[in-house]
């Protein structure tokens, strides 16, 4: 049966209509979806890993990993299998549901994408959900990490067409839609939001999530990331986005795409608690736990514990998955 509620035809006003709204009215509004589709007091906690890092030849203006920026990152090559399952192992075991493993390429090659699926298998023996994001992707290449049992795969279109250009010159907007229809087709569920906060315009930040919104299936996890700044990256030193503009986003994006799971992602040490306690409220239904997302500092699962104790929050169970 279609949700008359889940719409595919945004136009953009609307959605600068709603980004414009005093913040009690779209906070009550985002709320009010949320709880619908939604358990009100509950979080989704991933973990992320880096399996593969840095020397990446792609020129993304916000990443560490980019050859073309100095940042002096130790670089290395894709991990062996018992590296990861033991960081695996650690997330579950502190909370985390998912694990999610990037790898800083423009795109894997074929023996990459069949030595990530090793990868996937693992972590999946021990009832984890597993989520990876490893740049571009052909039809045949997703449908390899479907075999290996992969659950979700994270591609960002991380800005509004408009603004794209801006940010990377080394892939096209166009790449990233096939790469996402590519998941798709192969029946693993889409990760895909983007990054806030990189000096865009509010008709950006509207314009990514017009995209979003309107893809032929929503996304089911958005994950909405504030810029972590890195020395050495040309976005460095950007006027920061001020906190209360996050929140609009994630409400915006929880109203336009209701089923889906919103994530309050990178660049969470630089909110308080108290600016978090307003994503919950706008609709975010995810974090990143670990003290670290790829590369860049995260708060520690202890402060995130105490944050969600203070909020009232619980961890969303584990799907039930088995495993040791
Ligand atoms: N190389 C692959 C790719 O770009 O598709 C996968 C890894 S890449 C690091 C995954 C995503 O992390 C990017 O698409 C971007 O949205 C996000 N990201 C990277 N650097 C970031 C930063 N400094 N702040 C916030 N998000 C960032
Ligand atoms: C996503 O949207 N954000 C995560 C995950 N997907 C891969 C990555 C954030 C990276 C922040 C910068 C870093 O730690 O290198
Ligand atoms: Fe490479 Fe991904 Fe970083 Fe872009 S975001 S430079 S593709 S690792």
């Amino acid at each position: 049966m279609t949700d008359q509620h889940i719409r595919h035809d945004w136009e953009l006003d609307e959605i600068l209509g709603l980004f414009e709204q005093p913040l009690n009215d779209l906070l009550f509004r985002a709320q009010s979806v949320h709880r619908r589709y939604h358990p009100a007091n509950e979080v989704q906690i991933s973990t992320l890993l880096s399996i593969k890092t840095g020397g990446c030849p792609e020129d993304c203006k916000y990443c560490p990993q980019s050859v073309h920026y100095d940042t002096g990152l130790d670089a290395h090559n894709l991990l062996a299998v018992d590296d990861v399952v033991n960081a695996a192992r650690k997330a579950r075991d502190a909370g985390a549901t998912r694990f999610c493993m990037g790898a800083a390429w423009r795109n894997p090659t074929n023996s990459q994408t069949r030595r990530v699926g090793e990868l996937i298998e693992a972590v999946k023996e021990l009832g984890m959900e597993t989520c990876a994001t490893l740049g571009m992707l052909t039809p045949s290449q997703a449908r390899t990490l479907a075999a290996a049992g992969l659950d979700y795969y994270n591609h960002n279109l991380d800005t509004s067409p408009g603004y794209y250009g801006e940010i990377i010159t080394s892939r096209s907007y166009q790449d990233r839609l096939d790469t996402l229809a590519s998941v798709r087709d192969a029946g693993i569920n889409v990760c895909c939001g983007g990054i806030v906060g990189m000096g865009e315009t509010l008709e950006d930040r509207a314009g990514l999530l017009h995209q979003l919104a309107n893809l032929p299936d929503h996304p089911e996890s958005v994950p909405i990331n504030n810029l972590v700044q890195v020395e050495g990256t040309p976005l460095h030193g950007v006027e920061p986005l001020p906190p209360l503009e996050l929140a609009r986003c994630i409400a915006v994006a929880r109203i336009l795409m209701p089923e889906s799971v919103i994530r309050l992602s990178a660049g969470r040490t630089e909110l308080s608690d108290e600016a978090q306690a307003l994503c919950f409220m706008a609709g975010a239904g995810s974090i990143f736990c670990g003290d670290q997302l790829l590369t860049t500092p995260n708060p520690s699962f202890d402060d995130d514990m105490e944050m969600f104790d203070d909020l009232g929050l619980s961890p969303r169970e584990a799907p039930v998955t088995g495993g040791a």
